[in-house]
């Protein structure tokens, strides 16, 4: 059986997570996992912090602290915001741990040892008044191929471009902003140039990668590579493993992809088979696939591979779909900053099924995409609750009311309508999923979702329960197969309402392809049902538009675009007693016919039960055919003053949507009995 390794990027521990992450690089490998072990394959989720590098310990000079103490606090808060977002990891370490030390430098002295490290003199830049060389982040200045005036040593925020502190224009040292000086010293280079043309021949081989991933990789190559310094004069890090380096630390790029394997070692000792971790790493057959977001494309299509070639005792990647980048209302997130939707800011507000379904909808795989709390909005209500909620709901919620709970059987001849758009969309859905394109696979299922409400509707079940059971039985049956299906396509989605429809459908941990078979447990009985989602509610958009236009505010970011005008003007009230006099019912039409001489009237005969039969006119004509109406339920406004249209007295008013001038009926989710009132 085919094993699969799945990693993400390893976040930084000097900040919590936003929506950007989740989006690049964190819900997908979420998805891919849970798919891949709905399949049955051996799969595990690796992931961990990173603890050392510059990032880290810029953050604890800012902040006058020990970078130990920024690391233990952002693991734990990472940690904390991966599990309520029910992204779940086999094993999550951290690179600050004796064992991945000791891995790095075995990894370090590995290359070394080989010849593909060597110790060359160099010259540094130095802060004379901070008294200390100035790697990477901790000098800005002038990028020098796209002129961006606040690029960062070690990359240009702009262009994108791998720099190295030496190159910037007009550098300055990024904790006190005097001009560096240039100081000798050594450090020890990975000979990357070696592997220009390995690289290219692997690279050329992956036809199957993502165009944007194989692209930037072999525009590099085509530049040419050049060896780079993989050791910084810094006290924080993996101390170099030879007696000469003293006060010097590996490169965090360095160590921090090593920890990948470290922490799949970690998980073996935790399994108690410690040699678990070889079946992975050691064995050719394993698909190695990296989540990520663009900004770490050089480092995993590129030097790792470079890395791991020069090792050689280890897989290369198989695959790296690494995503584009997420923007909130139209600008960057930025950590720094603080401009950014974290994720305990929405789990706080809503449940983590519906989180991950905005998210998964508008993943920035193929260009990059925008989080804006109004189509979240819109998203959620119309797509998760009114298309697939409410398909699960109705479904379920008729058998429970109306079959006494007792689910019926598809039986020995199934729909094979059915049985085909099922298979169509279980074929499309696993192909997108394999291919990484999980957006696409999610509006696949919806599409499935929209035809399993159809099909509910043509059924009409409400009615065939008394006319003919049957029929009734066989609609739900087939209903229930839907959901059977939906919820198990759906469940690397939205897996919390997934596990509560198969409690339900008596499901246990049901497999991929079980969608494909109707069969539900003998003697199966449903009950208890609830709606598996609520809906967004407006004034929980506005909160959360008004939280992100102030952090907008406060960064210096001109205000998002301009919330709907609506929320500026206040809106018009009415009592709750002015309410209760409108009496508004449920009603079944009886009777329908043109009005004559008139282009958009019809006559109803509507019944509102205990023989309230009500003459209505109705400007419905150019949507709705008379006889498409008969014996179907309205809402109907029954004490409004009568009103004589073309000769005949309307008694009431028959209530629709109006959308884009054309009238939609209402109609009650299931049917009443006539007469119900509306409130
Ligand atoms: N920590 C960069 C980042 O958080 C880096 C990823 C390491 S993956 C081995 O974007
Ligand atoms: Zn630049």
């Amino acid at each position: 059986m085919s094993k699969v390794l799945v990693t993400s990027a390893l976040p930084y521990a000097n900040g919590p997570i936003h929506l950007g992450h989740i989006a690049g690089a964190y819900l997908p490998a979420d998805l891919y996992t849970r798919y891949q072990r709905l399949q049955g394959r051996q799969v595990i989720h690796i992931g961990g912090t990173d603890e050392h590098g510059v990032a880290i310990t810029i953050r604890a000079d800012l902040e006058g602290k020990h970078p130990r103490e920024i690391v233990d606090y952002y693991y734990g808060e990472i940690k904390r915001a991966f599990d309520a977002l029910r992204i779940d990891f086999d094993n999550f370490s951290r690179t600050s741990l004796p064992l991945h030390h000791k891995q790095a430098q075995a990894f370090f002295l590995r290359l070394y040892e080989k010849g593909h490290v060597y110790r060359k003199d160099t010259e540094q830049l130095y802060c004379p008044k901070c008294r200390r060389f100035l790697p990477d982040r901790y000098v800005v200045g002038t990028c020098p191929y796209c002129g961006y005036e606040q690029a960062r040593g070690d990359q240009c925020e702009k262009c994108g471009r791998w720099l190295e502190p030496v190159q910037l224009v007009n550098p300055r040292c990024a904790l006190c902003g005097s001009t560096p000086e240039l100081r000798s010293t050594f450090h020890y280079f990975f000979k990357l140039s070696a592997f220009n043309e390995p690289l290219r021949r692997w690279l050329e081989s992956k036809e199957h990668w993502k165009p944007n991933v194989r692209r930037l990789a072999l525009e590099w190559i085509r530049e040419g590579l050049r060896d780079r310094a993989i050791t910084r004069d810094l006290e924080w890090g993996v101390p170099v493993p030879l007696p000469e380096a003293e006060g010097k630390v590996l490169y965090v790029w360095f160590d921090a992809p090593i920890g990948y394997i470290s922490s799949t070692i970690e998980w073996a000792q935790k399994q108690g088979r410690p040699d678990l971790w070889k079946e992975y790493w050691l064995d050719p057959d394993t698909k190695l696939v990296h989540f990520i977001g663009k900004d770490n494309i050089v480092f995993h299509a590129l030097i790792w591979p470079a890395m791991l070639m020069a090792h050689g005792d280890y897989i290369l990647p198989t695959d790296i779909p690494a995503n584009e980048f997420l923007n909130l209302m139209g600008d960057k997130f930025s950590t720094s900053r603080n401009y950014a939707v974290w994720v305990h800011d929405l789990t706080r507000r809503f449940p983590v099924d519906m989180i991950r379904f905005g998210i998964a909808r508008i993943l920035p795989e193929k260009k990059d995409a925008d989080f804006d709390p109004r189509t979240f909005q819109t998203m959620v209500n119309t797509e998760l609750v009114n298309n697939y909620g409410n398909f699960v709901n109705r479904t379920l919620s008729f058998v429970e009311r109306y079959l006494g709970g007792k689910a019926p059987r598809v039986g020995s001849d199934p729909d094979p309508e059915v049985r085909r758009t099922l298979e169509e969309a279980h074929r499309e859905v696993t192909e997108y999923l394999e291919t990484y394109e999980f957006r696409k696979a999610l509006m696949r299922i919806l599409a499935l979702s929209d035809v399993a409400n159809a099909y509910f509707d043509r059924g009409e079940p409400w009615r065939t329960r008394k006319t003919d059971p049957a029929a009734a039985q066989r609609t739900l049956a087939h209903c229930l197969w839907y959901v059977k299906a939906l919820s198990i396509l759906m469940a690397p989605f939205t897996p919390e309402s997934s596990e509560q429809i198969w409690r339900h459908l008596g499901l246990d941990r049901p497999g991929w392809k079980d969608g494909l078979d109707p069969t539900l447990p003998e003697g199966l009985q449903i009950q208890g049902v609830r709606p598996p989602f609520r809906k967004i509610q407006d004034r929980e958009t506005e909160e959360l538009i008004l939280e992100i236009r102030s952090r907008a505010q406060q960064a210096g970011i001109s205000a998002p675009q301009e919330p709907e005008k609506t929320e500026e003007k206040p809106m018009e009230t009415v009592k709750f007693e002015e309410f209760k006099r409108l009496d508004i019912r449920v009603g079944t039409i009886r009777a329908a016919e043109p009005v004559p001489g008139a282009d958009r009237l019809l006559k109803l005969q509507v019944d509102l039960g205990e023989g309230d039969l009500r003459t209505l006119v109705a400007g419905i004509k150019t949507a709705y055919a008379p006889e498409e109406l008969v014996g179907r339920q309205i809402v109907v406004l029954a004490n409004l003053e009568p009103r004589k249209i073309r000769g005949i007295v309307s008694q009431g008013m028959l209530l629709a949507a109006v959308e884009d001038g054309t009238p939609v009926l209402l109609r009650p989710d299931r049917p009443v009995k006539e007469g119900t009132p509306v409130s």
